[in-house]
Parts: C-alpha cells; sequence; structure tokens
C-alpha cells in the first residue's frame, strides 16, 4: 500500500474528468488499497481517484462508527435520485473548509467492486451525500463551487495565502 499526495483546491487538475476503468484488475485494486490508505490516513470518509491526480472512475467510502466497513464503487452510475437534503460537507482537498450543500436525499447507484462484479446500492442519508460528493470528483466538480461566487472568491484566496504561507 501507498499513500499518495491528495491534490488542493484550486488546483486545476481536480478539474478533469475520470475514465472508465475498462478491467478491474490487479492495478486497480493496489489503486483501491492506496485510496483506501490515503483516505484512512487523512481521516476522511471518503476519496475519488481523481483528489490524487489518477483520472479513473474509481471512489471509496467508509462512513461507518469503526471505521472498518470500507465500501469500493468502481464506474459508479446514478440510477436515480429522490428528495433533497441539505447537509454539511468538508472535502480533503479543500482543506479547513465546512459549508452546507443540498443535494438528493436517496440515491441508487451501479456500480463494480474491487472484483469486477457489478452490484446496486440504494444509499440515503449521510451515504448518499458522500457518494455523491465523491461522484462529482469524477466529473472534475469540487463540492465548494455549489456555493455562491462571493463564498468560492473568498475561499480560493485563503486556501491561495496559506498554500504561500506553507513554501
Ligand atoms: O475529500 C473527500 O472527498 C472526502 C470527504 C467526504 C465527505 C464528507 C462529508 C460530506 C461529504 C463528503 C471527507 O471525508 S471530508 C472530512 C470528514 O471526515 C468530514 C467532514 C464533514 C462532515 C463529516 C466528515
Ligand atoms: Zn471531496
Amino acid at each position: 500500500m501507498a499513500l499518495l499526495p491528495i491534490l488542493h483546491y484550486p488546483d486545476p487538475r481536480l478539474h478533469t474528468r475520470a475514465s472508465p476503468v475498462t478491467v478491474v484488475d490487479e492495478s486497480i485494486r493496489q489503486l483501491v488499497s492506496d485510496l483506501e490508505e490515503t483516505m484512512r490516513a487523512a481521516e476522511g470518509i471518503g476519496l475519488a481517484a481523481t483528489q490524487v491526480n489518477v483520472h479513473k472512475r474509481v471512489i471509496v467510502l467508509d462512513i461507518s462508527e469503526d471505521q472498518q466497513h470500507l465500501q469500493v464503487f468502481i464506474n459508479p452510475r446514478l440510477i436515480s435520485s429522490d428528495g433533497q437534503v441539505e447537509r454539511e460537507e468538508g472535502c480533503l482537498s479543500v482543506p479547513g473548509i465546512y459549508d452546507r450543500v443540498t443535494r438528493a436525499d436517496r440515491v441508487v447507484v451501479e456500480a463494480l467492486d474491487r472484483d469486477g462484479r457489478p452490484f446496486t446500492v440504494q444509499a440515503e442519508g449521510l451515504l448518499a451525500t458522500c457518494i455523491q460528493h465523491e461522484m462529482d470528483h469524477l466529473e472534475g466538480k469540487v463540492f465548494v463551487e455549489y456555493l455562491s461566487q462571493l463564498k468560492l472568491n473568498r475561499i480560493r484566496t485563503k486556501l491561495r495565502k496559506r498554500a504561500r504561507e506553507t513554501l
């Protein structure tokens, strides 16, 4: 396993649209392990391959209390969505910024697991929010882009300043 560096907003590579995985082989399973290790080290509850500059449609999530229930989504596809809920979100690519975003409250998603087997999940609550947040990463979209232009400009300025200070 390897710890991978996480891209930070406004890195333009976060706006890359990820390509579908054609074969779920050992290299994809290695990527899944690396994403898991990186997510756990950063104390996140999700991570998309885009965030580590790998532009393949792979997501890992673990919203469980004991952090022992990894969920892997390869080539996730939204089948249906229902309801609306506003929830506070954070992002390992936008450290220290939290804000409320409105998304569907329930989603049905199809994907492949780490053995390449298709499965369907019906998600609600935090899991539904997290799946939508991570699927957005695969489309090159970061959650702060749902906020007002004013908030977005403030966040960009703050993060650029912070990046300069850590040089
Ligand atoms: O960077 C990421 O995509 C991971 C992100 C997942 C996420 C959290 C909350 C709502 C939507 C998506 C994080 O893990 S941020 C850090 C975190 O653990 C967290 C932040 C806010 C609420 C709950 C957890
Ligand atoms: Zn994120």
